[in-house]
Parts: C-alpha cells; structure tokens; sequence
C-alpha cells in the first residue's frame, strides 16, 4: 500500500533495523511494486554553468568558491540538441537539463529553454530540467513546452538545511515543489549524504519527502561528491552501507517511486551498485558527466548491465499513478 501518513519513528524503525533485513524487506517491496529486471537511464547536460549566487556547501558551481569551475552563458540550442541526441543513441531515455540558477526568471534565456524542452521532447525523450526555484506560472510554461519532470531537491533534512544553504530556506524549496505538481510536471526530488549530517537528518528527510501530499516520481539518492575549493571538500567519503540504508528505507517507504542511485557511482565498485539495485535503486545518470564532475562511462555501464543482467527502461513507461491511501 502507498502510505504519505509514515511517523518518524515507523521510518526509524526501518532505516535502523538489521541491514540484510532492510535489503530483504526492500528487495520483497520492489519485486512487488516494479520490473526489477529494468533500470532507467538518464543524462545529465549543465546548460548553463557556474557563477551560481547560491552558497550550497557541496556545488562546485556556487560562484563564491575557488572550484576551477569556469562559468559559462547558456548553452547554444543546437549543441544542447545535438547532445540529447548522442544520449538517447547511447541507450538514455530521460534527458536531464541542469542550469546554476538560483530561480528562473521571465527572460530571454527561460524561452529559450522552452525551445529546448520541445526539441528534446520532440526526440522521444523524457525531458527533465532542474534550474532553481519556480513560479507556478513558469511552471506552467514548461509543462505546456513539454517537459515531463523537474527536479529540485530538499538535499537534507529542515533542521540541518541551513548549515548547508543560508541563501534559501527549506520552505522555498517545499513552495517550488508545490508549483510543479499544480502544473502537472512530475516531481524528482531526492538528497545528499555525507555533508555532515546525522542518521536522524537523513530519516527526517526521507521523512518530508514520504509525506508530501503525493510522493515524488523520482527520488534521487545522491553521495556527496568531495569538490576541492567547497566548504566540504574535506567530508569523509559516504560508506556505501550508508547509500544501501537510505536506497533501501526510499524504497520500502516510496514504493512506487523510481529511487535514482545518482551522483558517488564513480567510487563505487560494480559489487556494491549491485546491493543498491537489490536494495530498490532503479535509475541511475548514465554518461561520463554529471553536471561538472566525472560520472562512469557508458562502456562501463553497458557492462554492469550485461553482467547483472538488467535492461534500460523504455521512455514514457505507464508510470503507476501514485495513488495516495493515507
Ligand atoms: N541550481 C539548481 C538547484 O540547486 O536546484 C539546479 C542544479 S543543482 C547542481 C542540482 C542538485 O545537484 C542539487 O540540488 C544537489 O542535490 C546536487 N549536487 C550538486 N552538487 C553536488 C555534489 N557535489 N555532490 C552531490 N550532489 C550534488
Ligand atoms: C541529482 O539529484 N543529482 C544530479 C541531478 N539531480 C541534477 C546532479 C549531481 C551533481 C553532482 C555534482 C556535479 O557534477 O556538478
Ligand atoms: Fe547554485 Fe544549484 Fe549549485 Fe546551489 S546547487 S550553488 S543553487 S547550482
């Protein structure tokens, strides 16, 4: 059953119980709920990067660190075009435009990026964007272009946001969501680990996200990636068990959910993506880029499929409506 009443400590309970249980439980959950034989694959592009106002601790692109990030204008259509193009011919089909926005604005750049969200959708691919907070009215504009998600990601929990990010608060955050799903766009909105935080930040976020009026369609687990010139450049690396705890507690609680195993694949071994796919991890971003940080190849993916077996998600797949029984 799809739940949005969960407690705190019902979550608790599950993120803390005996980890082969957790896998057990969340594997039993998503033979239940999805086609464990499928994984989603999606690519990101940065169309436009760096020179971000925002002072989120982890992001290479946040202009007031020294990242070796070069800021650049928004990208040419074409060459966003051309780039979509090579990613579905290598096997992707959602497509995932990032822009280092604090919000977007009414202006010449947002309709350009209307003209790019029709040309990828025209493409037969899912068209996702992720830009900073929206208005409804924005929101709206996208959805009539075409686009078919947006991500923004609450990241971690309300009461830990501010000691990662002073030039937002987690209400906008929550408002912007809110404006997507009025709009009729699906929602991806997932977190980091390892910025610090504790086992109850990551309980208390999976927390908001399980109780949203309906859940994401998409939840992104990200492990921080360790970016030389950011606040947390020094964080200790994510224990893969950790990724295994929060892939597997999104799953059992978010049932119907596509739970993203995201950023942090390039230090894992393919033994250890193995246990995330069996803890209910079904998409991952596929390409040898994120945003600005390495990502593993396609060759390399190609071969974790083959080997475990898994087949790409087709586009479009009937997603199953999310159906609230509080
Ligand atoms: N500027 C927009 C925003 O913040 O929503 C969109 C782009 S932003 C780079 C998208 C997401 O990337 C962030 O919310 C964060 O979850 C993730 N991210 C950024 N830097 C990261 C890092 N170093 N490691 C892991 N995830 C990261
Ligand atoms: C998400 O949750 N992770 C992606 C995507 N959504 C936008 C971004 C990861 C970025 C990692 C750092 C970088 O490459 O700049
Ligand atoms: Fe800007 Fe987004 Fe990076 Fe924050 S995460 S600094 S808003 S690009």
């Amino acid at each position: 059953m799809i739940r949005n009443n969960w407690s705190r400590s019902e979550i608790t309970e599950i993120y803390e119980s005996p980890l082969l249980e957790l896998l057990y439980r969340a594997a039993t959950v998503h033979r239940e709920y999805q086609d464990t034989g499928e994984v989603q694959v999606c690519t990101l592009l940065s169309i436009k990067t760096g020179g971000c106002p925002e002072d989120c601790a982890y992001c290479p692109q946040a202009a007031r660190y020294n990242t070796g990030v070069q800021a650049h204008a928004l990208m040419k259509t074409e060459d966003v075009i051309a780039s979509a193009q090579r990613a579905k011919e290598s096997g992707s089909t959602r497509f995932c435009m990032g822009a280092a926005w604090r919000e977007v604005r009414d202006n010449r750049d947002f309709d350009r990026v209307l003209d790019m969200v029709k040309e990828v959708n025209n493409l037969g691919m899912e068209v996702c964007c992720t830009m900073g907070m929206l208005t409804e009215e924005q929101a709206r504009k996208l959805a009539d272009a075409g686009l078919h998600a947006y991500n923004h990601n609450l990241d971690t929990s309300s009461e830990y946001y501010h000691d990662i990010i002073t030039t937002r608060t987690y209400d906008d955050r929550l408002k912007t969501l809110d404006n997507v799903r009025k709009a009729g766009v699906t929602v991806c909105c997932g977190g980091i680990i390892g910025l610090g935080e504790t086992h109850e930040d990551r309980i208390g976020m999976l927390h908001t996200l399980s109780t949203l009026p309906s859940h994401p369609e998409s939840v992104p687990i990200n492990a921080l990636v360790r970016v030389k010139g950011t606040p947390l450049e020094n964080q200790p690396k994510v224990d893969v068990w950790d990724m295994i705890r929060m892939i597997a507690t999104a799953r059992i609680i978010m049932p119907a959910a596509m739970v993203r195993l995201s950023a942090g694949r390039t230090e894992m071994s393919m033994a250890e993506q193995a246990l995330c796919f069996m803890a209910g991890a079904n998409s991952i971003f596929a390409g040898d880029k994120l945003l600005t940080t390495p990502n593993p190849g396609w060759d390399a993916d190609r071969e974790m499929f083959e080997l475990l077996g898994l087949k790409p998600r087709e586009s479009f797949k009937e997603e199953k409506k999310i159906a609230v029984n509080a």
